[in-house]
């Protein structure tokens, strides 16, 4: 190949960052942060040079292979897509379309064939038992975006570039690049409130990187997010701070949500929650004075055990503030592609139940803290065949070790994915696509909840490999040979995702192309959030539920457990997971230049904690909950909130199988073997990582 500059969007996180890419005689020798994408302004992260460590890495896979006695053996793609259409059919035939099952994990959302195409074989599958890392992580936001505004992904994002007051509840996104608010430079952005004279305040168990940065930080005891929102709710209304301004026009349920958060004030919860109430009452004259303010809570309020509360009582605060749909709040995109346009809006909510515990389906998906029992637990509707797609949920779900044993009993599995990791390893064939800078790219979802309206498109920097398929070959095929008698391709012809992107572009609202794209390789500009609101809404009047009935209900949970702290004897400590600019959920350890350094899988605790069990810095300790233990080093530090301990979530490398040289010489152990799948957001069945009561031992 020829020597060239190459201009893409990382695909990685969720912010979107413009790379120039430098090529020598067909090696890359350069990545760096392209300053002129309109969105991210050459920001980076360390993580984007690791593209180039994907695509050179030995261990990625390039053709199918097959598990035998004598290990992995390399098959046609036409054995592997014969054999798993067969077994596929033959597993429904005798046991009922249920006894498969599909689990998607992140990685899909950030790739537009997968996003587009896996749904198709996902269907052509007919089963209940659909699972995805949305359960892992972001469910609640959907819950509270469709029972408030009518569509699961309209979902309010911070408005970070013209806020006067940005309150930060459970993210921490200097580390994270930001979620469900698409932002890079997020650092410059934050600084920037700062330097118009306004306020960052965040709310975290543990002094972030985020926090550092922050004018406020206070910490809060994990799990009890929904006293403090409900608490400062209270205090907008008795001190008669409610001002919705155009948004009362269109908003119902005012006065049922006053009734019920009126017995929760800040005297009440300061206990439960760590945060005292003249604290949570300054907080709240801040908000309403300012000339804008946006609450935002990411995973940290999503993924405990009154997560959909939390989500809805955020969304709640910037209404009553009247600072939902307003420049500087929280507010909506207007994307070049508009999915939400086309999308169904009825019920899709507990239509049917998971077969041993009853947990409620929701868009279609079932919670994916079921899935090990579904799998062993006997019975008719017995999951016995699982595809995985883009997903590793042995160590990115709760309780992966009894996942583990789940996984090796399964009569057949299939995954689609690069790499052969800790989930993966079980399959019987493994369908790698062609992936990061392989493939074209352009970002259907998170222009959705990006922080300002642009919209691009990348082309592939290199073909796939010889013989190799990208991602919307496999999923199409697939679906191909389902919806066929016999599992033959005869007449198959795959249809590339730009077709349907262009058409897309076109009928969007701004009337593009994937040519004008095509012309624009830095990206374009679509200005900045503007208000949408009522029209955008997607309820049947066009209005906003502010107390909707099945999340006051839910409030009757939330009051028993106002006394509990969630511990019991021995278990006296609450683990939290974290994350590190260098890590990326469970997969991007084989990375040398992202995983060498300081070990970072320790458990963080405070000094005082450690004194009182014994434990000087780097002592081995082994933490124990009710369904597994570890051991890991410890690293004291005063930015842990005393009671709590945090460890990072995605590694443990070492488990049997694996083929990820780097990444197994960097092991460390996973939260996932300690976190408890009956711990949950019983309203929704979303995981619940963040409850997880642990004991801390010296080894
Ligand atoms: N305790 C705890 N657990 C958590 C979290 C937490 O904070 N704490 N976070 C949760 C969150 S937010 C999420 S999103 C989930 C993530 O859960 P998952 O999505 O299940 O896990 P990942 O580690 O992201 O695994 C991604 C998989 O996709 C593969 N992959 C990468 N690129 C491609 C590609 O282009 N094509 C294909 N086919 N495969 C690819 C990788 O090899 C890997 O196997 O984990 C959740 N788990
Ligand atoms: N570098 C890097 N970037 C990533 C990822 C990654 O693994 N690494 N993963 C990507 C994915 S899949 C996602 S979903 C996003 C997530 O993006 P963020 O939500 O910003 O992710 P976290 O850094 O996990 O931030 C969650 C915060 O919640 C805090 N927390 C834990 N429990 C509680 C609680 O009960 N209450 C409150 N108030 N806070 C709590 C934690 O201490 C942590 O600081 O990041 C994405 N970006
Ligand atoms: S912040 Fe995210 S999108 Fe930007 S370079 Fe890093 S991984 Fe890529
Ligand atoms: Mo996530």
């Amino acid at each position: 190949m020829r020597n060239l500059t190459h201009f893409r969007t990382c695909n990685l996180c969720e912010a979107m960052c413009g790379l120039e890419i430098k090529v020598e005689d067909g090696v890359v020798t350069k990545i760096e942060g392209d300053k002129n994408d309109p969105f991210s302004r050459g920001h980076i992260c360390p993580k984007a040079v690791a593209l180039k460590d994907i695509y050179e890495d030995p261990n990625r896979l390039k053709f199918p292979v097959k598990r035998t006695e004598n290990g992995w053996q390399q098959i046609s793609w036409e054995a592997a897509f014969e054999e798993i259409v067969s077994k596929i059919k033959e597993i429904q035939t005798k046991n009922g379309n249920n006894a498969v099952a599909m689990y998607q994990g992140n990685p899909s959302i950030h790739n537009l064939g997968t996003t587009m195409n896996s749904p198709l074989f996902a269907k052509s599958l007919r089963t209940k038992n659909m699972f995805s890392a949305t359960s892992a992580d972001q469910l609640p936001h959907h819950f509270a975006a469709w029972q408030m505004f009518g569509h699961p992904m309209l979902m309010p994002i911070p408005d970070i570039d013209f806020t006067d007051f940005m309150l930060i509840i459970g993210g921490n996104p200097i580390a994270s690049n930001g979620s469900i608010m698409s932002v890079p430079d997020v650092a410059n952005r934050l600084k920037a409130i700062q330097k118009r004279g306004g306020k960052v305040v965040v709310i975290d168990p543990r002094l972030t990187e985020t926090a550092a940065k922050a004018d406020q930080h206070f910490f809060i005891r994990p799990g009890t997010d929904a006293f403090l929102l409900l608490a400062i709710i209270q205090t907008l209304f008795a001190e008669n701070l409610v001002n919705l301004g155009r948004l009362s026009d269109f908003t119902d349920g005012i006065e049922l949500l006053k009734e019920i958060s009126a017995e929760f004030t800040p005297e009440k919860i300061e206990k439960q929650t760590g945060i005292s109430a003249s604290t949570i009452r300054q907080l709240t004259h801040e908000f309403v004075q300012a000339k804008s303010a946006v609450c935002y809570g990411r995973v940290g309020v999503s993924v405990q055990t009154f997560g959909s509360i939390a989500q809805w009582l955020i969304n709640a605060i910037n209404v009553l503030t009247g600072n939902l749909d307003r420049t500087g709040g929280a507010m909506f995109t207007a994307p070049a592609v508009d999915f939400l346009a086309r999308a169904k809006t009825d019920n899709r909510f507990n239509r049917w139940q998971s077969r041993v515990r009853g947990l409620p389906e929701f868009l279609g998906e079932l919670p994916v803290a079921t899935l090990a029992e579904e799998i062993l637990t006997e019975g008719e509707n017995q999951i016995k065949c699982l595809i995985t797609s883009c997903g590793n949920p042995i160590l990115s779900t709760p309780n992966g070790g009894q996942l583990d044993k789940a996984f090796d009993s399964l009569e057949y599995m299939v995954a689609i994915d690069i790499y052969i990791n800790e989930s993966t390893q079980h399959a019987d064939i493994i369908l790698p696509p062609a992936t990061g800078l392989e493939v074209p790219h352009y970002d259907m979802t998170f222009h959705v909840l990006a922080v300002r309206n642009t919209a691009k498109f990348s082309e592939a920097l290199f073909p796939k490999s010889e013989g190799a398929k990208y991602d919307w070959e496999i999923y199409q095929e697939l679906a191909y040979r389902m919806a066929h008698p016999t599992s033959s391709n005869e007449g198959f012809v795959a249809e590339s995702p730009e077709v349907k992107l262009d058409l897309g572009l076109q009928f969007g609202p701004y009337g593009l192309s994937l040519q004008k794209l095509k012309e624009n390789p830095h990206g374009i500009d679509l200005g900045a959030l503007k208000p949408c609101l009522p029209n955008r809404l997607f309820t049947p009047e066009k209005r906003i539920n502010i107390a909707p009935a099945i999340l006051v209900k839910d409030i009757a949970r939330l009051r028993k457990s106002l006394n509990d702290n969630g511990l019991s004897a021995g278990f006296e400590y609450l683990l939290i997971g974290r994350r590190h600019l260098r890590d990326n959920n469970s997969w991007m350890h084989n990375s040398e230049r992202l995983v060498k350094g300081r070990n970072r899988c320790t458990l963080m605790i405070h000094s005082e904690d450690a004194k009182n069990l014994n434990l000087e810095s780097n002592s081995l300790v082994k933490v124990t909950s009710r369904v597994g233990s570890v051991e890991l080093p410890i690293e004291i530090t005063d930015q842990m909130m005393r009671g709590v301990v945090s460890m990072p979530h995605g590694y443990g490398h070492a488990r049997k199988g694996v083929k990820l040289d780097v990444a197994t010489q960097h092991a460390g152990v996973s939260i996932n073997d300690l976190t408890d799948e009956l711990v949950l957001d019983a309203l929704t069945g979303n995981a619940a990582f963040n409850n997880v009561a642990v004991k801390v031992e010296k080894v």
